[in-house]
């Protein structure tokens, strides 16, 4: 039986991909680059400075660090203002239930986001006392590599086999499987189908199925 679940955030948890797609797309257009709703999804998961280089190299253009630290916290501005009215109902569908039955039977909660606004985001949804723990983002490497979900199993003092890892992008679906955590994926089963196991919506995530994970 497996005794923590760690969670990804954006796409699981709360539906913040529009966000961030609205307030990359303002950086790009004023690049003069054209991203549309499918290139977006390759930066699913991807953290803000990999997010802002596939960008640049899709539209061919080259920075110097400072001004792409300065678009980054232009697009982080703009992503806040739209975060400002998210509460309880920017939950998905389903989960809510699903974290607090896993707390009520004993499971232990690690949020292994990307995002470093996520204690915001979970403060803001209500979600936050429900955590055991939250893997910062900034001192570990990026997904696709492994170390946040590594490192969320550790700070649940649990070893990843013990854990089960929930993830709506690929390269956060590589990063659980890498960890050696038995993944779950949520959304599209073709480009997630190196999931353990595939399901359409978080609607369908309930205490029973991780129970029955051996
Ligand atoms: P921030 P996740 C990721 O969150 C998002 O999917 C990705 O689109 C975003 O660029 C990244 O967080 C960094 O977010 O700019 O807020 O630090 O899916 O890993 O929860
Ligand atoms: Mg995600």
């Amino acid at each position: 039986m497996k005794k923590g679940v760690i969670f990804d955030l954006d796409g699981v948890i709360v539906d913040t991909a529009p966000f961030h797609y609205l307030a990359w797309k303002e950086t790009a257009d004023k690049l003069g680059i054209q991203i549309d709703e499918e290139f977006n999804e390759s930066l699913k998961g991807i953290d803000r400075y990999n997010s802002l280089q596939k960008i640049l190299d899709f539209g061919n253009v080259v920075l110097e660090e400072d001004e792409k630290e300065r678009l980054m916290k232009e697009k982080n501005d703009r992503y806040l203002k739209l975060l400002d009215g998210l509460n309880k109902d920017s939950i998905l569908p389903g989960i809510e239930v699903f974290i607090s039955d896993l707390k009520k039977s004993g499971y232990k909660l690690a949020l292994a986001s990307a995002s470093k606004n996520a204690p915001l985001i979970l403060k803001k949804t209500g979600l936050l006392e429900y955590f055991d723990n939250i893997a910062e983002p900034g001192s570990v490497r990026a997904k696709p590599f492994p170390d946040i979900f590594q490192k969320g199993a550790e700070l649940l003092g649990l070893d990843t086999a013990e854990c089960v890892g929930i993830e709506d992008s690929y390269a956060g679906l590589q990063a659980i499987n890498d960890a050696g955590i038995y993944s779950i994926g949520i959304g599209d089963a073709k480009i997630l189908s190196a999931a353990d196991m595939n399901l359409k919506s978080t609607d369908f995530l309930t205490l029973e199925l991780i129970n029955n994970i051996v």
